[in-house]
Order: structure tokens, then sequence, then C-alpha cells
């Protein structure tokens, strides 16, 4: 913590101390996120630690084999070194029970990323305790190619980064942007994560306060549905920002009041005036930095949230007129409920209560059905499909007799089991009649999953993306087994809405974009949009103790 350094592009607003009231009041915020189990105990905090440290090991392990397989010279292979960094939740220092470990292994430049892929699996299952490893999948084509493994209960996604170096020391940072020279465009996004993350940490006056209310803020965007890059809200690098330029602005403020001047003032944000920690850095590379005057597509960015570490981009360009809406309805709620909590009326458990997009949330929705005839195949295209809501979102929008087109953040899975192909058709279409028995419903959590990774990046390199194994799954029985993620949009219809509503072109505009994709296969996977109507929602979308809206009755005269 260093407080005679100035921080952000404008002078603090208030460099007040926090009050008795303030303080007690972000020990209580404090206590209802323990409630919520948002902190891990020490003991699963202790097993991260040791688990990063075999990381490393092991990382120093791979680079130096790879470089004696080189025959390069005995001083060489002493100094090549390795290292790993962290990046994501557990770097911010906002990680909880469920959370993974994101790690970049950082290797010199004799070590390939195809020794990556073939050797660190082999080591990891060497050098870990027995036993200890599940699940380790390597997914080297993805956009961020990854490897993801669970180790010591633990998941971890390694990501892998090469500089243009002979020796990557233990001491080595990735602060300076020269080390960017002459890497290529997949080591730089690899390089990304960090050096946004380590930027946040270094642009916030105290990052205590930081962790405490971005632990807040986090909580209570993922409770109001509003998290989510993928479906058009802000994800977590860009939360992550905001927070932080609030705690620029009040370099003394506790949690609790930092959260309060979040909603004041990112509720009544001057957009599109960008939020930025730093004035945006000029660098050595042939490579795009944001920038509106320069760059057409970037004047569009509804909320722009830009990114510190060179080269600058912009971390909400797929927020949409709808999102924004949303959002800023959201922003105006938590700025009512902290107002109320400051003044006693309310407490910290109200703001962070659970959205009702399904039960109190509108009259119609559409549901967008993508259905796949295996489960590898259905990863990678419902996350194809997944990245192309946004797009649809952005279509309604447009439409006179909408007023918001309101995405859900969360896909839902389903399992279904089909004696034939008039079953299959049914499920297709959003019927949930055959779905399998005892398979849970769970929704997806795109950012977890490398394959969706992938898809999701889907304006970029989409040739990365395979369909896995393409035998469907037939039971001896004859029964098919179909797998469905829908994804929920709910309509705000315009009050004055004269002409009725034709959705018709938006919807087939839709589809053509997503089963356009060059990996589409039309015998493996489908798509449909349907209306549904409030009271004909699937049950499973409403956890116990919430209720399906019903059917108004009609009136008997
Ligand atoms: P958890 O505590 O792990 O739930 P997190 O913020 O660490 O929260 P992730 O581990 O999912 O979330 O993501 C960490 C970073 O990885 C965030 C982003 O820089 C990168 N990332 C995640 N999902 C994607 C994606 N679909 N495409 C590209 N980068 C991604
Ligand atoms: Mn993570
Ligand atoms: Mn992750």
């Amino acid at each position: 913590t260093n407080l005679s350094k100035k921080y952000g592009v404008t002078p603090p607003v208030s460099q007040n101390f926090p009050t008795k009231a303030e303080i007690a009041a972000n020990d209580a915020l404090i206590a209802e996120l323990k409630r919520q189990n948002n902190f891990e105990g020490l003991e699963e905090t202790e097993r991260r630690k040791s688990t990063l440290q075999l990381i490393q090991k092991i990382t120093v392990e791979f680079v130096k084999h790879v470089s004696k397989t080189k025959n390069l010279p005995q001083s060489v292979v002493e100094k090549a070194g390795g290292k790993i960094f962290t990046f994501g939740s557990y770097r911010l220092g906002v990680y909880g029970p469920g959370s993974d470990i994101d790690t970049l292994v950082v290797v010199p430049q004799h070590v390939t990323r195809e020794d990556f892929f073939e050797h660190v699996p082999t080591l990891l299952n060497r050098m870990a305790p027995p036993g200890a490893i599940k699940e380790l999948t390597p997914v080297p084509d993805a956009y961020v190619p990854i490897i993801k493994l669970e180790l010591s209960g633990i998941s971890v996604d390694l990501i892998f980064a090469r500089l243009a170096l002979q020796s990557v020391p233990i001491t080595l940072t990735l602060k300076d942007t020269s080390i960017l020279r002459g890497l290529e465009e997949r080591d730089l996004r690899s390089l990304n994560g960090t050096r946004v993350t380590d930027e946040i940490l270094e642009l916030v006056p105290q990052q205590k306060t930081f962790r405490t209310a971005l632990r807040g803020i986090k909580l209570w965007a993922q409770r109001r549905a509003i998290y989510s890059n993928v479906i058009g809200f802000p994800g977590g690098v860009a939360w992550a920002m905001l927070v932080a330029r609030i705690c620029q602005l009040y370099p003394q403020a506790t949690g609790s009041v930092v959260i309060e001047k979040f909603f004041l003032m990112i509720g009544k944000w001057p957009w599109p005036q960008p939020v930025l920690l730093k004035s945006i850095e000029d660098g050595p590379l042939q490579v795009r930095v944001w920038n509106p005057k320069i760059y057409n597509g970037d004047r569009f960015h509804l909320m722009p949230i830009i990114t510190p570490a060179y080269p600058s981009m912009c971390a909400t360009h797929n927020i949409s007129i709808s999102t924004k809406t949303i959002l800023i309805r959201e922003l105006e709620r938590g700025r009512a409920i902290t107002d109320k909590i400051f003044s006693g009326q309310l407490q910290w458990k109200d703001l962070f209560s659970k959205h009702t997009f399904f039960t109190d949330g509108y009259k119609y929705y559409l549901s967008i059905i993508a259905s796949s005839r295996t489960k590898d195949a259905q990863k990678v295209w419902s996350g194809l499909v997944e990245s192309k809501v946004r797009l649809l979102v952005s279509n309604l929008e447009t439409q006179e007799a909408i007023a918001v087109a309101r995405p859900f953040n969360k896909g839902f899975e389903r399992v279904h089991c089909c004696k034939n192909e008039d079953e299959i058709d049914v499920v297709l279409n959003g019927d949930l009649r055959f779905q399998a028995a005892n398979v849970k419903t769970e929704t997806t959590d795109v950012a977890k999953d490398p394959a969706h990774a992938a898809a999701a990046q889907g304006d970029v390199d989409e040739t990365a993306i395979r369909n896995g194994n393409t035998e469907a799954t037939t039971h001896e029985d004859g029964e098919q087994t179909i797998y469905t993620t829908t994804y929920y949009i709910g309509l705000e219809l315009a009050q004055d809405a004269t002409k009725k509503l034709d959705i018709s072109y938006q919807t087939k505009e839709f589809k053509d974009i997503c089963t356009g994709w060059q990996n589409y296969n039309r015998d493996l996977n489908s798509l449909s949009i349907v209306h549904t109507r409030n009271y004909d929602l699937p049950d499973d979308v409403f956890p116990p103790g919430e209720f399906k809206p019903t059917r108004p009755k009609k009136k008997v005269s």
C-alpha cells in the first residue's frame, strides 16, 4: 500500500478516512460474504499454495528436459529456468471454494508449445502424488490453448507462453512491454491475462479494500445474472476494473464505502466515456490498441472499460443496448439498496438477493435450443451458439415492438433419451417430455470450459474448433441420447407497440449465422428457436422455493 502515489487518470474524489459507521458496515459486509460461503478455508488455501509449488517444480523440470533433448550447451540448459504466473480470481485474491487456479507457464524460446502439450501431461502424472491428478484434458486447438486438470481436488487451467529469451529466471516479471517483442499472437494472448491482473493490482491504492469490494460486486453481479462476457454483460476482468477505478477515486475508503460509491458513480457514469485505470500506453508492437478516434468499431462500444496493460483493449465490446439497459437498472437498484444499508433499513443480504428473471421477469421468452447427438459435439456447438446469442439480442433490439431483449447469462444443459426420430424431433424443438431421469440440470459455466472458451471466441480463429467424437450414442435398445443447451431471452415489449411482433427475419438470420459455422454438422447438431410463455417455462429453471408464474385464469362470465 502506497498512499503517496497517485492512482488513476484524475485526482481522487475524496481522501477521507472511513467513519466508525462505515467500518461497521464493512465488518457486516465481510460477515455476510462469509455466510454466503464466499471465502474458502485456510486448509484449502494452503493446498492451493502447495499445488502451485508443485506446478512450478514441474515447469522447471519440463524446461530442463526439453533443453537437454535439444542438445543445447550445458550453460544454457542450466540457466533455462521456467516460471509460472497466475491470473483470474486466484491472482486477484477473490477466489472462493469452487474457484480454479488460472496458471500461466512461461518458458524460454527453445521450448515450444508442442513440447508443452507433449511433456507437461507426462510430467504432471509422474511428479504429482499418486492419484492426485484427475481429468487431465489438453485442448491444444483452443483460441487460448490450454491443459485443464484437477490436481489434489483443485481445478487448474494451465496455459502457455514462450518468450523470445534464452532463459526465464524466477525473478522475471512480465511488466515490461519489451518482452512482447517478436512473440507469436497466441503467446501474446496467453500473457495478456497475467499482465492485466498484475496491472490492476498495481493500480489500486489498497489491495485489501479492493478485494473485499470486488467480492461483494462479483457476488451481486452473479446473483443478478449480469455476469458473463460472452452473453453481453461485463465478465470478471471488467467488474474488477470498475471496482479498481472506484478504489482509485476513494483511496482511503473501506470496502463497504467502495461498494456504495461504485453504485453511485458507475450508475451515473457518462457513457460512452471509457473507464480507464491509467492513460492508454503505446508500445512496440504492430497491434491494435483501443482508440475510438482511429477505429470506427471502437466508437460503437456502449460502456467501454479498457484494460490497463499494453495493448489496451475494450473488455466490454459485447455489451448491447439491452444489456446496458439492464445493467443501468441493476446499478440503480444497487444504489437504492446500499443507501438503505447505510441508513440501517436494509442489510447486505438484500443486495445479494437473487434475480427474478424467470419468476417475475417477462411474459414472453425466446428459447434458443442448441442440441447434438453426442456430448463432445454438444460442448463445442453449444459454445458456438452461446457466443452468437448477443448478435440475436442486438438484432431484436432494432424491432420497434421490443423495448428490451434480455439474455439470461447462462445456458441450461439437459439430457434426453429418445426411442425414435419422432421423439428426437420434439426434443430438438424444446420439449422436455423425454428428459432422462436422474440427470441433474446444470447451468453451463462457459468460462470454465476450454472447448467453450474456444468457441466463445467465435469471431476469431474458428478453425481451431473441431467437433469431437462424431459417433452418436445409440443404446442397445435403440434409444438415442440427445444433449440440449437452452439459452433464454426475456422480451420486454414496447408499451406503445402498434406493430405485431414478427421476429422471423431475426431468428432466421441468427440460425444462418450459427449453422454457417464451418464445423456445423447437420447430422449431429441442431438449432431451434421457440416462443415460450412464462407459464410454459420448464420446471427446472425454478429451484426449490421458487415458483413458476401461473396461467391467468379465464374469466367466467
Ligand atoms: P473463478 O473464481 O475461477 O470462478 P475467474 O475470474 O478466475 O473466476 P475464470 O477462471 O473462468 O474466472 O477465468 C479467468 C480468466 O481466464 C478470465 C479471462 O481472462 C480468461 N478467460 C476465461 N474464460 C475465457 C474465455 N471464454 N475466453 C477467453 N478467455 C477467457
Ligand atoms: Mn479462475
Ligand atoms: Mn479458469
